[in-house]
């Protein structure tokens, strides 16, 4: 083996032990045992072009185990990437600079993904793999081939999310993602014998992956076990026995150099010990260029690639770049307007589940980049379609996955799929079920990542599965994310748009939040503006003069109808607000929102739901209607009435407050 190595892999562990040091905190201990492993897969194996972070046929390589981010950072300084240079690594974990405390996705830096909550990464790259089988189906093996590298530790092992992802990824035979595991028996609290007493090898034999146990330290041993893993017909894990804190005197193998800067002393000794005789964040130039020299073969590698994309077909190529790109075709607009259209000629009552299957179904011929799925239950949720084609792992060519009950890797292996690129992924629970997979959620906000999440059976509207099925507390939980719009439709109109804003939103992921129960069409508008788009709208009014606002959501606003019929009949004029989507209005001006709720009239919100989060729209004088306990179970026409969730109610607090 080539005798530089050595000194490559110190190359990262010193970069890494250093800017701990000098940010005083960080990870120490993980770069600095897994550095000889990334050395021999940067140098030898993995296919990247750092002058082309965005090379779509790159091999991926994603940190899980994100606490060890300086070993990425590293890795993407010494090979040339620009987005990272030396400054930024002297500034790691400060304020702005790109060597944040863990990994956050920066498109175009060679991040890959954000990754700091153990067992995100894993579940991110079963998506990437996923992504690229679908695309290599589309369009040709030779334009589509890469890998997916992970580097994954104890603690992302332990996480229930590794199981549902790791399972799902033996099932697909994902032959192309290939994980080291840090295996060095270390975790924060000591000795991961306290704990966890897995056999890694039956473990993930059973899940019908390849399994391979080397010493993570013999650079020999980990070339070999990287060459037959990317020839294995299996996704690979390949267990590497390595040391934490490797080359510390008096730290390595502790839990004491996990998570805590060496310390000036203990790092005076350990530059002894490895022999490095450079000053901090000085990599000599030999080994400056040889590090340098291993980042140049990219652009070879993507310059074949491209020879090949151009040797494509007009159409193929075509499409590849539309996908690539994210754009739409042109005949979306006319969809979006010929089904609204459709749907105000006849007024259709459904249940908005229903709305948005339909919507699926009049999509998805056009949009091949939609990747629907979900948790089980396609059919309640109606994720799935006549049409939808489901994913195997003999043939990618479908549209559809069947993720099993694992919504946790569902929405990790939906970011990892919008990660990938070229596709937009959906895929449906329960809305209560939400919580089980809102870590990955919160990472596709934080992310920026167009996914789309479809919740169905969304309030105690879903009747006699009782108070363990009934969300109440699970909008305002999702409304609290930063960046998630969250979507709850009143009818097929609505549902449209909200749909319509998802799928343009390319920045953010979106939550539909769906009826179990059908509702009435109530949409006034016809066609032509997105009404949903600012949140909310005035949907009907009585009068121009109004004494009361009746503010609902989704399957409420046939409440506040039935309500407003009521007032008029003993003289009191309404409006009714529809708020599809509380956070799309919320960033509304002041002027927008008085216009629409009226500054001084009397409001009175409806929602079957935990009500605090209305208290700032319906303002101290209003009457905010929802929910403060859990729901029953029994059909859930006596449940509204049991919480006063009924238009008798509104009546009755209207004349109460409003004089005429
Ligand atoms: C979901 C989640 N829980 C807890 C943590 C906090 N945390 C960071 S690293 C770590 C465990 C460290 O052990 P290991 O994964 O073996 O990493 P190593 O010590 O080898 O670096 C924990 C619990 C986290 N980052 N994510």
């Amino acid at each position: 083996m080539d005798p530089k190595l050595k000194n490559l892999s110190n190359a990262i562990r010193f970069l890494s032990i250093d800017a701990v040091q000098k940010a005083n905190s960080g990870h120490p201990g993980m770069p600095m045992g897994m550095s000889d492993v990334a050395t021999i897969l940067f140098k030898y194996y993995l296919r990247f072009n750092p002058k082309n972070p965005e090379w779509t046929n790159r091999d991926r390589f994603v940190l899980s185990a994100g606490h060890g981010s300086m070993l990425l950072y590293s890795l993407l300084y010494l090979t040339g990437y620009k987005k990272i240079k030396i400054e930024d690594i002297k500034n790691f974990r400060q304020l702005n600079s790109i060597c944040a405390g863990h990994p956050e996705y920066v498109k175009g830096s060679g991040i890959e993904t954000t990754t700091g909550p153990l067992g995100q990464g894993l579940a991110n790259s079963v998506g990437m793999v996923i992504g690229q089988e679908i695309l290599k189906k589309r369009f040709g093996s030779d334009l589509i081939n890469n890998k997916t590298y992970v580097i994954a530790s104890d603690g992302d092992l332990m996480e229930g999310i590794s199981h549902e992802s790791m399972s799902l990824a033996g099932h697909l035979k994902l032959k192309n993602l290939i994980v080291f595991f840090d295996n060095n028996k270390i975790s924060i609290d000591g000795s991961t014998s306290l704990s966890v007493s897995d056999n890694y090898k039956k473990r993930f034999e059973s899940y019908g992956w390849s399994f391979q146990d080397i010493n993570g330290h013999n650079f020999k041993q980990i070339f070999n076990a990287i060459k037959k893993a990317t020839k294995s017909k299996k996704p690979s894990i390949i267990s590497c026995k390595t040391i934490i804190g490797f080359g510390s005197p008096n730290k390595s193998g502790k839990a004491s150099s996990h998570g805590a800067p060496l310390g000036e002393k203990e790092i005076k000794l350990m530059r002894k010990k490895l022999k490095w005789k450079h000053e901090p964040f000085i990599i000599p130039e030999e080994l400056m260029n040889s590090w340098r020299e291993i980042g140049r073969k990219g652009e070879e590698l993507e310059g074949e690639w491209k020879n090949t994309l151009n040797k494509k077909n007009i159409k193929i190529k075509e499409e590849y770049e539309r996908l690539t790109k994210g754009e739409f075709p042109s005949d979306l607009n006319k969809i979006f307007g010929d089904e609204k259209s459709k749907f105000f000629q006849t007024k259709p009552k459904m249940a908005t589940r229903q709305c948005s299957s339909s919507i699926i179904n009049s999509i998805s011929n056009i949009l091949p980049e939609l990747i629907g799925g979900s948790a089980d239950l396609s059919g309640s949720n109606n994720t799935k379609t006549d049409d939808s084609k489901v994913i195997t792992s003999k043939n990618f060519s479908g549209n559809y996955i069947h993720y099993g009950v694992r919504e946790h890797a569902m929405a990790g292996i939906m970011n990892g799929l919008a990660l990938y690129g070229g596709l937009i992924p959906f895929g449906g629970t329960f809305l209560v079920f939400s919580d089980y997979l809102k870590p990955s959620m919160r990472l596709s906000a934080l992310m920026n990542l167009r996914v789309i999440y479809i919740f169905s059976h969304d309030s105690i509207g879903l009747g006699e599965d009782g108070p363990t099925h009934q969300p109440m507390e699970h909008l305002e939980h999702l409304r609290a994310i930063p960046n998630l719009n969250v979507f709850r439709p009143a009818d097929i109109n609505e549902t449209l748009e909200c749909w319509e804003i998802a799928l343009k939103s390319k920045s953010n992921p979106s939550a539909i939040v769906l009826s179990r129960q059908k509702l009435p069409y109530v949409s006034e508008h016809k066609f032509g503006e997105n009404k949903c788009s600012r949140g909310a709208y005035i949907l009907k009014k009585t009068s121009d003069n109004v004494d009361i606002s009746l503010i609902a959501s989704g399957s409420e606003v046939e409440i506040a109808l039935e309500a407003q019929e009521k007032l008029k009949s003993l003289n009191l004029n309404s409006r009714i607000i529809s708020v599809p989507c509380y956070d799309l209005f919320q960033n509304q001006t002041e002027d927008y929102k008085n216009e629409i709720l009226g500054s001084d009239t009397f409001k009175i919100s409806i929602e079957a739901s935990s009500q605090s989060g209305w208290k700032s729209i319906v303002g101290k004088n209003g009457t905010p209607l929802g929910l403060s306990t859990f729901g029953k179970s029994a059909p859930y026409k006596e449940i509204y009435k049991l919480f006063n969730l009924t238009s008798d109610e509104i009546v009755k607090i209207a004349k109460k407050r409003v004089k005429n």
